[in-house]
């Protein structure tokens, strides 16, 4: 993967053309340069369009009410949220504006298809912004959805970040690589109920983000879909909305 990062930085044009697909792990696959910087522009635009119907706002941890170091904010049916009172959950309406998320951007959907050819379209897209250059989010496993068979895709644009990935352990041993802007991280079967996190980003490596910084897209599928399934209509699920 080292050597997949220098090619690309020693030849910037390298990014037009879409990597192949390297397995880090059993069931984690990296893409380094999976979106092109048109690919990375178009979709930068289509979320600015939708944060500005969904703004970001800074999360909190439950009981202590610590804020988290990055932003968030997310599109599609059910958006990921934490507050000091409630903490994780997942929730069909902004905690600010009180609306429903916007839509999840077709490129996304095409890309979700693509890379995890799940059955079902994923409910969340969150929406991560790494500003400071302190944002970091700490080792984690993404525990709160039912569809545990659907993996986790995650698309990375701005600056580089320090992705660290373990074993299904809090402890056990983690391995660490850049994902740069364009980069696409798909972790599921034996991996998706991995230790991950970010531990830092390198600022002012990427001029897309205005404003500079990292924003990192994490689509996930919720609910089990099909039969006694939720797809987003009816009563939801018991695990959204910390019911
Ligand atoms: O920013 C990233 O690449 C990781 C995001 C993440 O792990 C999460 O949102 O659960």
């Amino acid at each position: 993967m080292t050597q997949e990062r220098d090619r690309q930085k020693a030849d910037p044009d390298s990014h037009r053309v879409p990597r192949r697909r390297i397995e880090v792990g059993p069931g984690i696959f990296y893409w380094p340069g999976r979106l092109d910087r048109a690919a990375q522009q178009t979709l930068l635009g289509a979320i600015t369009a939708r944060v500005a119907r969904a703004p970001f706002f800074r999360p909190r941890m439950k009981g202590t009410g610590t804020p988290f170091s990055v932003e968030i904010t997310n599109f599609g049916s059910l958006g990921w949220v934490s507050d000091q009172a409630r903490g994780y959950r997942y929730e069909q309406r902004h905690p600010e504006t009180g609306q429903p998320w916007p839509d999840i951007p077709r490129a996304l959907l095409d890309l979700w298809d693509e890379s995890t050819g799940y059955r079902a379209p994923p409910e969340c897209c969150l929406v991560n912004l790494y500003r400071s250059s302190r944002a970091r989010m700490g080792l984690h496993r993404d525990a709160d959805e039912a569809a545990t068979d659907a993996s986790v895709l995650s698309v990375s644009l701005g600056d580089d970040a320090l992705f660290r990935i373990g074993g299904l352990g809090r402890r056990g041993a983690t391995r660490s690589f850049v994902l740069g802007s364009g980069d696409v991280l798909v972790f599921g079967g034996p991996a998706r109920l991995c230790y991950h996190g970010i531990d830092r980003i390198v600022p002012g490596s990427s001029d897309l983000v205005a404003g500079g910084g990292r924003i990192n897209l994490t689509l996930r599928r919720v609910s089990v879909p099909g039969p006694g399934g939720w797809a987003g209509g009816g009563a939801p699920p018991h695990w959204v909305g910390g019911q």
